[in-house]
């Protein structure tokens, strides 16, 4: 059965390869896009210029998350059987700067949209994209989905806020409204600011000799990192089953940044240690500690694992890289 989906944050890293994963299985998208003088769509790009695809199975809208009378707008008129919202000020180290952005989009956008649907007649399956960082320093480890939640960070605040307003609607009102939990997942799609993004870029601008150095902030935290479009394969999955529920999509594997920094220059024959230096204006206020996730739920009852492991993860990301500066 074919589908229409709509995607808040579809210019972002996950929503552009939801996007491309519903296209090619033949459904259709609507992608909500936030107005700006120099709308950024890069990642759509592609998709955006196909005339075959534009306007006649992709479909933008523009609307800012705080605007609910136009979001109400969209959704009355597009009439999704799915809503995918992705959309967030999502850099953890940036929360800390702008606390009261992060939990008006993060917090109250999300809250606002499920507002929105209570009334409507035809509700659509609600996806929220969650984080681990709602679990900051957990009491153990690997964490699932009964882990009690004790965000550290403003972003860990206002997901943790978000998170737990969808488990309201969905029992309280009787949404279909699941949170997909997710660990770190990325992609050469990355926002630049990300560490294994960053990384990557420097290490392709050193290999080229184009830079020599490369600052960062604490490189002994540890994450868990799975691959970005295996990810929204998850979230499509938890869309189609019977009944609404939240799932940790992770790998159930933890590295360190630092171990994430030797896969990446070994995989052009250099050492991080001749290159790295310390930097404390990335380091934060307070950091999350210990995450890990068991995604023994996600392999159960969706029949979804993490493929991607981070050697080859760093490896791929670095190499295109590399191509983006050739
Ligand atoms: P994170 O990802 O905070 O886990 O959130 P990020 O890549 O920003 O940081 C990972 C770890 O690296 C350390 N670090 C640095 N981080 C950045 N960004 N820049 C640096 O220079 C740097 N040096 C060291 C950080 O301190 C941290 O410990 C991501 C986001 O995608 C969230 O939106 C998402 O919810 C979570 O993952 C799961």
């Amino acid at each position: 059965m074919t589908t229409t989906s709509l995607i808040t944050g579809i210019t972002g890293q996950d929503g552009s390869y939801l996007t491309e994963r519903l296209l090619s299985q033949g459904h259709t998208v609507h992608g909500i896009v936030r107005r700006s003088s120099t709308t950024a769509r890069g990642r759509i790009d592609h998709l955006y210029h196909d005339k075959n695809i534009y306007n006649q199975r992709l479909f933008l809208h523009y609307a800012d998350l705080n605007d609910s009378t136009t979001i109400r707008r969209i959704l009355v008129k597009t009439q999704p059987d799915h809503m995918y919202h992705l959309a967030g000020q999502s850099h953890v180290g940036t929360s800390f700067e702008i606390p009261e952005t992060t939990s008006q989009f993060t917090a109250m956008g999300t809250l606002k949209i499920l507002e929105i649907l209570r009334d409507l007649e035809k509700q659509p399956r609600f996806l929220h994209i969650s984080s681990s960082e709602i679990f900051g320093r957990p009491e153990h480890s690997p964490q699932d989905e009964s882990t009690a939640m004790r965000p550290v960070t403003p972003y860990g605040v206002a997901k943790t806020f978000a998170t737990q307003m969808v488990q309201l609607y969905r029992e309280s009102f009787g949404l279909f409204a699941c949170n997909a939990i997710c660990y770190n997942h990325e992609s050469p799609r990355r926002g630049e600011s990300f560490v294994t993004r960053k990384i990557a870029r420097a290490v392709a601008a050193i290999h080229a000799g184009h830079s020599d150095k490369l600052r960062l902030g604490t490189i002994d935290s540890r994450r868990d990192w799975g691959y970005a479009p295996e990810y929204v394969d998850a979230m499509h999955r938890m869309l189609c089953q019977d009944q609404p529920d939240d799932f940790i999509i992770a790998t159930g594997r933890q590295h360190s940044v630092e171990d994430f920094l030797a896969f990446a220059f070994d995989s052009v024959g250099l050492n991080w240690k001749d290159h790295v230096e310390h930097d404390a204006k990335y380091v934060r206020p307070s950091e999350v500690s210990n995450l890990v996730g068991n995604p023994a739920k996600a392999e159960q009852q969706l029949g979804w694992t993490a493929q991607t492991q981070l050697p080859e993860l760093a490896a791929l990301m670095v190499k295109r890289e590399i191509e983006r500066i050739t």
